[in-house]
């Protein structure tokens, strides 16, 4: 590799991206294509290297290092793919998207911003607004919500234009919770290029706005209840993980932290050592997106469907955990260098929190007969980060387990969207309050799992149990059978969870067996599996058609990135997995991409407002045949087992740094 840019700060081929790194970039794009002061930078990320690269990598060896920066020209609308490379200092490749092909750039930060100030400057919304009772003191405070356009057909004045939809709710004074004053039938539709409103759609009932404040501050909701006794949690030796730059090792696990602006939190080379041996389980594994499809006719909701991934980007709109941890313990934070929609590097302070926990009871016997009484306690790793995506809050939390057991969990949380209930009219969701429902909707993720069980080439089995005929082999009729069938090309895996078959899946290696005779893998915990309840013909079911299944399989190929594809803006649909899968290769003892979607159907209710409890989804990986035994049985029990203890005293504060 020739001419080490001095940018390149990283030590191996997946770092993402350093802080100078992204400076370079930013740089070496805009001075090669002499980009404009309206040239906006929504995507600089790491092109991640070959699998290959990758895998051959060893420390010290040279290694690629690439830039991708998507640039958005907001003079022309012009949006251009370009690959940096980092090591020359050049731009390596420049693409134009046919953004009415393509679909549309993710929204930026700034233009949640610029669409609150375009929509509140548009005469004819404030005459709206005043219309329902509002004054010209009053308009400051409203706040707009920047919605994504969507797609519902190829309307002549809305094709080529890059669009967001305003929807606004009152506030009294600005710390306001909006969501307790919907202000209903009225939505502002914005050129965010034009800067101006190019349509506002009324519906002309002037429904009353809802007054009472629901408002969730800490003054605001008075005193706290009284009589909790601290919790503490301690490690006064210090943490069992280590860290060395992006990598983490913690109780025979081993992997590589990543981050990416539409993902976050990716996790990367996720091996296990099982004894001598170093074994590969996962490459890569990330929430790929998130869609939200409402259930509702109405003005203000019938367009809403969501990709808080492809359209809002989960990693961008990351906290910073700066200000107060969610996590209890010795917590090891990662800062992620990022960038902002003008191409400037800055730090996510504390983006992602990495912990032990304790976790219950791994194993225990009490032999009755001897007295031999044998428990050992679980603990697990927790990599996890939350992130904002204007009404809600989105926790992924990556577990690992002493036993093998790999585990995601998504946590929902923030506020609903809100409507104004119609004095008289029954509305399509569910009530909140006298005068404010939640319109219906579902949330689904798309995880995407590129296996590597045991190596490169693996399968994958679905499993379903069938009760018996009474019969020879059956006399007593309490007999049931395990059907087993290997996937042998794309359409044929693009399946359904069935409860009452008890379906799950396996990954397996093909190639290699166990003691016992048996092809080690891992096994698909599925755990909440709503379908997709909009129309098959519809544009949500389109546009979201990773939701239609919860199941794929894919040949691994480095274009094929995203459940939902590339760039879910304003694409009109038939993106993503339905597109991939209808190529329909062979999947048999192949690369594979294992897809699960899963998420949550949600009827909201009183429980839910003003700020919703926690709704927990996700699912497991479970190793199945991959152990010889129990791989736990060598942890330390009784009094050496390092575990948590409780005590009735004072301890140490929580949520000190690990080192
Ligand atoms: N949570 C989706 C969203 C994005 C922008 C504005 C409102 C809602
Ligand atoms: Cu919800």
């Amino acid at each position: 590799m020739k001419n080490d840019h001095s940018a390149v700060l990283s030590a191996h081929p997946l770092d993402p991206l350093s802080i100078a790194e992204i400076e370079a970039a930013c740089k070496i794009v805009r001075d090669a294509k002499a980009l404009g002061p309206r040239c906006r930078f929504p995507y600089v990320y790491l092109d991640e290297p070959s699998k290959s690269e990758v895998l051959a990598f060893k420390p010290g060896m040279p290694y690629s290092r690439k830039a991708f920066v998507l640039v958005l020209d907001k003079a022309t609308g012009a949006t251009y793919e370009s690959l940096v490379d980092l090591r020359v200092a050049e731009v390596v490749s420049w693409r134009a998207l046919d953004t009415e092909v393509t679909g549309q750039a993710p929204i930026m930060v700034e233009e949640f911003d610029l669409c609150v100030k375009i929509v509140q400057e548009d005469p004819e919304w404030r005459a709206a607004v005043k219309r329902r009772g509002l004054t010209d003191e009053d308009i400051a405070n409203v706040q707009i919500d920047p919605w994504s356009f969507g797609y519902f057909g190829d309307e002549e004045r809305y094709r080529g234009r890059r669009l967001m939809r305003g929807v606004a709710f009152y506030r009294d004074v600005i710390t306001d919770n909006g969501y307790a004053h919907p202000i209903e039938g009225l939505v502002a539709i914005i050129d965010l290029n034009e800067e101006k409103v190019i349509d506002l759609l009324d519906d002309g009932r002037n429904v009353p706005i809802p007054k009472t404040k629901r408002n969730y501050d800490t003054p605001s909701l008075g005193a706290p209840r009284d009589g909790l006794k601290p919790l503490h949690i301690t490690q006064p030796e210090g943490v069992t993980f280590s860290v060395d730059g992006w990598r983490v090792s913690w109780q025979n696990w081993d992997f590589r932290v990543g981050f990416t602006p539409r993902e976050g939190l990716v996790l990367h080379n996720l091996s296990y050592h099982d004894g001598e041996e170093v074994r590969p389980i996962i490459y890569r594994a990330s929430v790929t997106d998130m869609g939200v499809p409402y259930s509702s006719d109405e003005l203000n909701h019938f367009w809403k469907c969501a990709f808080d991934g492809g359209e809002y980007g989960l990693g961008r709109l990351a906290n910073s955990l700066e200000l107060g941890c969610d996590c209890l313990g010795a917590i090891r934070y990662f800062d992620v260098p990022a960038v902002n929609d003008l191409g400037e590097a800055f730090v996510m302070k504390n983006a992602i929190c990495m912990h032990e926990e304790d976790y219950g009871t791994l194993w225990k016997h009490y032999e009755f007969r001897t007295g031999v009484f044998e428990m050992r306690r679980s603990r697990r790793l927790v990599i996890s980060f939350f992130c904002t995506v204007a009404n809600y809050d989105y926790g992924f939390f990556w577990y690992l387990y002493q036993d093998g057991t790999i585990q995601l969990e998504a946590k929902l949380t923030g506020i609903i969207q809100t409507a104004a209930l119609v004095p008289g009219e029954v509305q399509n969701g569910g009530k909140v309050a006298a005068d404010i429902y939640g319109p219906s909707h579902q949330h689904f993720f798309s995880a995407r799992l590129h296996m590597m069980v045991d190596g490169e080439q693996n399968s994958v089995v679905e499993t379903d149990f069938h009760p018996r005929p009474v019969g020879e082999g059956n006399r007593y009729g309490n007999v049931f059978d395990a059907v087993t069938t290997t996937f042998k090309n794309e359409l044929d895996a693009c399946r359904e969870a069935n409860g009452q078959t008890g379906r799950f899946w396996k990954i397996i290696n093909p190639n290699v067996r166990n003691a016992a005779g048996n092809h080690p893998g891992y096994k698909l915990v599925a755990e909440q599996n709503p379908v997709m309840l909009a129309q098959p013909g519809s544009y949500f079911h389109q546009r979201a058609g990773f939701a239609s299944k919860h199941v794929w399989v894919t040949r691994y190929s480095p274009g094929e990135r995203y459940g939902s594809g590339e760039y879910p803006n304003q694409h009109k649909g038939g993106d993503g997995l339905p597109a991939y899968v209808k190529q329909n290769r062979s999947i048999e003892n192949q690369d594979l991409v294992l897809w699960h979607t899963f998420g949550h159907t949600h009827i909201c209710k009183p429980e839910d407002f003003p700020v919703m409890p926690v709704e927990y989804v996700g699912f497991k990986l479970k190793p199945n045949n991959f152990f010889a035994a129990n791989p736990a049985m060598d942890l330390p029990g009784g009094k050496d087992s390092k575990s948590v203890s409780a005590s009735g005293g004072s301890g140490s504060s929580c949520c000190h740094s690990a080192k």
